[in-house]
């Protein structure tokens, strides 16, 4: 039986693939409210494809608990938070998480985690607990890191066929591991030692930010001297090696705008490119009200509340808000004492920001200028509901919308 802990994002899906794989799950949440919730066959969180999982996982026999379980196969899937001023990691979920496993696991345990780490989080935080208990690392307990690869938004389809990668300190208990994400992983999983699985999976999305950093220079250099940088990157991109992002509001989400500052606040001296691309990105929520102020006065437009912006989740089609661009544009005006511009997002069914309105209808009443901060299918669905507006369209694509 494997015991998953933390039913977030990434645990939740991952116990429900284990599941409908043959595997006895069962996924445990300190949040009784959540383990209530999914007790009682409702889902915490919306995803392609997640309803059908869960429906099949339920027959197959999933149960949900704020209990750990006794057993000797864990997976660790809980929020590693990072502290945001001195750029570290927050490790304590996952101490905790291990040390209640600790307690009631059997001998010959695999302790699975799951959760993003920087490189060194085990062997310092990790490793240290273990060597405190009754246990022995390497005979009657193994420690691997299995770190998840997984898109939200088309998380099943890439549970079932992204390649994965499994960190263990002997080939033998990796291979044991890989033998479990077999039974559902159809891609290659790589075997390779701890640290080698903790830095490849902060570098991951590392890359992809500094590439997301670069398109969002190149937006800014076209913007400054009249050039159409998404023209420019669909030619550029006819190279057979070149493949430039897409430029956009800035970037969110609990993993690309968090993971890069894990190796800077570890290697302040070594990590130039990296703390760049994180800062470009993290300017762009400006970029855009900058953009916005530019966009209003040319329309003669001088009151605010003529101007509303559209999406608060990270990206589209998805409900989650950590890191959004909106947010962060909200947290840069608040430093001028200016309160939230009116917003909508049709995928957030509770109020989560000041001047939130719940119906699309209402948010575009007296609106002058929309501000499409995330590319929703909604929005595209509903073009001729906003055809009368003006649209500042920060991800390209409102046909004759005003560009970043
Ligand atoms: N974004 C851009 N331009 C782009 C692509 C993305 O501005 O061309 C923005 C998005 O709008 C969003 C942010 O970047 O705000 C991140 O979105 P994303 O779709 O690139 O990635 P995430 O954060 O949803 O998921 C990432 C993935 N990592 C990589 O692609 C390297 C996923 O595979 C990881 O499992 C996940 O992080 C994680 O949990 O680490």
């Amino acid at each position: 039986m494997i015991n998953v802990i933390g039913l977030g994002y990434i645990g939740l899906p991952t116990a429900l693939m284990l599941s409908v794989s043959d595997n006895e799950v069962i996924g445990t949440d300190f949040n009784e409210k959540l383990v209530k919730t999914l007790q009682n066959g409702k889902l915490t969180f919306e995803e392609n494809g997640l309803d059908q999982l869960f429906s099949e996982a339920l027959k197959k026999g999933i149960e949900f608990s704020t209990e750990y379980v006794s057993t000797d196969k864990y997976i660790i899937t809980v929020p590693t938070p990072y502290d945001k001023d001195n750029k570290k990691i927050d490790p304590s979920y996952v101490i905790q998480a291990v040390n209640s496993v600790l307690e009631v696991c059997k001998e010959n345990t695999l302790l699975i985690i799951e959760s993003t780490v920087s490189p060194g989080t085990i062997d310092k935080y990790v490793r240290p607990e273990i060597e405190k208990s009754n246990f022995e690392l390497g005979k009657t307990i193994h420690l691997i890191h299995a770190p998840e690869r997984i898109l939200p938004g088309n998380m099943i389809h890439e549970l079932k066929f992204n390649s994965r990668t499994i960190g263990a300190d002997s080939i033998e208990q990796g291979n044991k591991v890989k033998e479990i994400y077999k039974t559902f992983c159809e891609s290659d999983i790589a075997v390779t030692d701890i640290k080698t699985a903790e830095m490849s999976k902060v570098i991951e999305n590392t890359y992809r930010d500094i590439n997301i950093a670069f398109a969002n220079e190149l937006a800014k250099i076209c913007r400054f001297d009249d050039m159409d940088v998404y023209e420019i990157i669909k030619v550029a991109n006819m190279h057979p090696r070149v493949n430039i992002l897409t430029p956009g509001p800035g970037v969110g989400g609990h993993c690309i705008s968090v993971d890069p500052w894990f190796l800077v606040g570890d290697y302040p001296e070594l990590t130039n490119i990296i703390s760049t691309a994180r800062h470009i990105n993290d300017s762009m929520p400006d970029f855009v009200l900058k953009r916005l102020s530019e966009i209003m006065i040319e329309n003669g437009i001088t009151d605010r509340n003529k101007v509303g912006i559209y999406g608060l989740t990270y990206k589209q089609d998805v409900d989650d808000t950590r890191e959004s661009p909106s947010l962060q544009l909200f947290d840069s005006m608040k430093k001028h004492l200016a309160s939230p511009l009116k917003s909508y997002d049709p995928m957030i069914k509770d109020k989560i920001v000041e001047n939130q309105i719940m119906s699309f209808d209402e948010f575009l009443e007296d609106l002058d200028i929309v501000v499409v901060m995330v590319s929703h299918s909604h929005i595209k669905e509903n073009l001729d509901k906003i055809s009368n507006k003006i649209i500042f369209d920060t991800q390209n694509i409102i046909p004759n919308g005003i560009k970043l």
